[in-house]
């Protein structure tokens, strides 16, 4: 079972497309030419698009955008299934609504198969590599008794979320926006355990191997292997983590141990945490070469070839936010304020200031946002807003970092892969008396 794009859907099999969209057959109207004409889409929204004249071309309404069919498994609660080999499932966004998100409501992005049941007491942890002083080993309950323990939000986010909107479609987990999610992390600091262990100088890079297998259970083949620069592993919010919200990690995300880099593509925080290794190199494990986690050095046209060596590792995370209320698809009286709430995040520097429109971005208005708790936590914003005819809208939002970066309106620069779609996220209310 695997998700595909919508615009790849549309493009195949417009009919097909539209029954996955709507959940349903179509009988009488068609719907084929339902991008075509502002006109036919009200007509299928069954209410006036507001400010229709400004809604980009091409574009899918946010009402036929959402999921579908939540599929809950274990632990989880209402996430989407995307892929179930291996698994990965998404948290439609009104259940991303909490500051602090809820274990039951955090993704999972497996690229192979899951440990069985690991065990936490005889969990260990090996340090080594060539640019490592020496090779050291710890248990879990060593590395809890040796080092101070920290606590820190960090936000995680797939580099691939919302892949699903890219055209021509990018393949992989065609993620929407629930890819994201910003618990409280609990464990030591990297740094401390590689300051313990001794690392040389001419260090540059660490990776990670996980206990879990590769899709074709080759013994020795990692599934993922991937790491950062020296640098983002000595900060202080880079942690060796066993618990998420004070409680041991869901299997599913890594139990008992993983690394948790906030801010970077999730990628990078390995999980099933058994062995780091400390290279005088650019790590070089699985799904650090070729396009894997890469982006075009320079932006190239959508659907263009790009070689290998055109492609550089995907750092920091762009500046980006989520409504998380209220649900799109929802009604709403005319004549009274709406409040409207979510989060917003970037890798590289807190978040300055989001914004919301209800006409396709002719007009912005700002939000209140509150400060990050700490470094790499999202940030809520919140605002009200008031509508002055019944119709179909869309509420749209955009941060901006402090470098007066801020989201595209559609879509940002294609790439072989699909990664870091920080397009503004939409949502749709139907206004009524
Ligand atoms: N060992 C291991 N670590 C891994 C992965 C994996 O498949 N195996 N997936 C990575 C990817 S691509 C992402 S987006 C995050 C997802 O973390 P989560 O499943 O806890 O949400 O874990 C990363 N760490
Ligand atoms: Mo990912």
């Amino acid at each position: 079972m695997k998700r595909r794009g919508l615009h790849e859907l549309y493009a195949e099999d417009p009919v097909k497309a539209d029954e996955s969209v709507f959940g349903r057959t179509t009988n009488g109207v068609t719907r084929r030419g339902f991008l075509s004409g502002l006109k036919s889409m009200s007509l299928l929204l069954g209410a006036e698009i507001v400010y229709g004249q400004f809604m980009p071309a091409g574009l899918i309404p946010a009402a036929f955008a959402q999921s579908d069919s939540p599929f809950v498994i274990e632990g989880k609660d209402g996430l989407v299934i995307l892929n179930d080999r291996p698994v990965n499932a998404e948290t439609p966004a009104h259940l991303l609504d909490d500051d602090v998100t809820p274990a039951s409501r955090f993704f999972v992005r497996n690229n192979g198969i899951v440990p069985q049941s690991p065990d936490a007491n005889s969990w260990t942890l090996t340090i080594e590599g060539e640019s490592a002083k020496q090779s050291r080993t710890f248990s879990l309950n060593e590395l809890k008794q040796q080092f101070k323990h920290y606590t820190y939000q960090l936000t995680l986010e797939c580099g691939g979320n919302g892949r699903a909107e890219f055209s021509p479609a990018a393949t992989g987990n065609q993620w929407t926006t629930g890819a994201v999610g910003c618990p409280s992390w609990t464990g030591v600091r990297l740094k401390d355990v590689l300051d313990a262990v001794g690392i040389k100088d001419d260090a540059v890079y660490i990776g990670y191997y996980g206990d879990d297998q590769h899709l074709s259970r080759t013994p020795g083949k990692a599934a993922i292997s991937r790491g950062v620069p020296v640098d983002k592993a000595m900060e202080d919010e880079s942690l060796i983590a066993w618990a998420m919200n004070g409680k041991p990690l869901p299997l599913m995300n890594g139990f008992p141990l993983r690394l948790v880099f906030g801010g970077w593509p999730a990628s990078t925080s390995g999980k099933w945490l058994k062995k780091i290794v400390v290279r005088n190199q650019v790590h070089d494990g699985a799904k650090m070469l070729g396009k894997a986690y890469r982006m075009p050095c320079k932006p190239i046209a959508p659907g263009a070839d790009v070689a290998d060596e055109n492609m550089c590792i995907i750092e920091a995370m762009p500046v980006k936010s989520l409504i998380t209320y209220p649900q799109s698809g929802i009604q709403h009286k005319l004549a009274q304020a709406l409040e409207v709430r979510g989060h917003a995040w970037c890798g590289e520097t807190p978040v300055e200031k989001v914004y919301t429109s209800i006409d396709f971005g002719q007009t912005w208005q700002l939000a209140t946002l509150t400060r990050p708790v700490n470094r790499h936590a999202w940030q809520h914003f919140s605002t009200k807003m008031t509508f002055q005819r019944e119709g179909y809208y869309e509420i749209w939002a955009k941060a901006e970092d402090q470098n007066g970066r801020t989201q595209p309106m559609v879509l940002p620069g294609w790439n072989p892969k699909g990664y870091l779609n920080n397009a503004c996220h939409r949502i749709a209310v139907s206004v009524v008396v």
